[in-house]
């Protein structure tokens, strides 16, 4: 795109049930077959019911268009000494900008978003839709809360100090979404990532029974556990095994292959 690398994400989005009696009464059926009891068509919608989802990353890293690129995974062991020997230092030298979270926590980009935020240094945070929502219909609901404090990289950093962030994260998080989308608590899956892409930390809220891009048990860990964990040992996530899938060309999986880990 204008001499720079650009990545660009085209997804249909879900058919909505308040727009049906449109989509039928403003569509142009094209009959494909028919046979028996069974045809099957064309339907060519109204331009504003046919919108595709587009999201774009430009001027887009290397390291972007490898995370959006298809390709086989392996599931990864890392100790807590591979985290401080391999994975630190490169995340320390390799991950991707956080720019878009400071500027959402200093109110420069997506400001009119915001779901709910509480303000404070040490256990506040921004509460907004994740950019992969495009909050047409609560059915796949997908939030993040995005935290103040700004030295947590991912859950291998939390102890039990930071206990009152979490709860406050779990809590608040889970009241403003059933007053802003009348959901309760018993619809949400509240989780982490690990690896998360983003290491500034972050919680995922997405609605039970969507089936949110990386919330699988390879990567999701549920905030519920994870506070228990903390409670229970303060050390848990420094000290824990823990597995996750890393893409075939990723630079982390060939750190973990030259020490012999893989
Ligand atoms: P992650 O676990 O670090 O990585 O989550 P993942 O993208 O591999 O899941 C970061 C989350 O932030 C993801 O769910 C992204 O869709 C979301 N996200 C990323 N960016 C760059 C933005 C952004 O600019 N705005 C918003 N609202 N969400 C974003």
């Amino acid at each position: 795109l204008a001499d720079e690398e650009a990545v660009l994400i085209l997804e249909k989005t879900p058919i909505r049930e308040d727009t049906l009696a449109e989509l039928f009464s403003g569509s142009r059926l094209k009959l494909e077959m028919r046979n028996d009891i069974y045809s099957t068509y064309r339907l060519q919608a109204p331009p504003h019911l046919n919108e595709i989802k587009t999201t774009l990353v430009c001027p887009a890293t290397e390291k972007h268009v490898k995370k959006y690129q298809r390709q086989e995974s392996f599931l990864v062991e890392e100790t807590g000494e591979d985290y401080r020997s391999i994975t630190l230092p490169y995340i320390q030298k390799q991950s991707f900008s956080l720019q878009w979270v400071y500027n959402i926590l200093e109110k420069k980009a997506e400001a009119d978003r915001i779901v709910y935020e509480d303000p404070d240094p040490v256990v506040g945070f921004v509460l907004l839709p994740d950019f992969k929502w495009d909050q047409k219909q609560v059915d796949d609901l997908y939030l993040i809360a995005i935290v103040h404090p700004r030295d947590i990289k991912s859950l291998r950093d939390l102890t039990s100090e930071h206990l009152p962030l979490l709860q406050n994260i779990f809590q608040k998080g889970k009241e403003a979404i059933r007053q802003r989308y009348n959901l309760p608590a018993s619809k949400l899956r509240v989780y982490l990532h690990y690896q998360p892409s983003y290491y500034h930390l972050h919680v995922h809220f997405t609605k039970l029974g969507y089936e949110a891009p990386g919330c699988g048990v390879e990567r999701a860990h549920l905030l519920a556990d994870v506070i228990q964990n903390l409670q229970s040992d303060s050390h848990y996530y420094k000290t824990r095994t823990l597995y996750f899938p890393l893409r075939a060309d990723d630079g982390l999986l060939s750190k973990f292959k030259e020490a012999g880990r893989l």
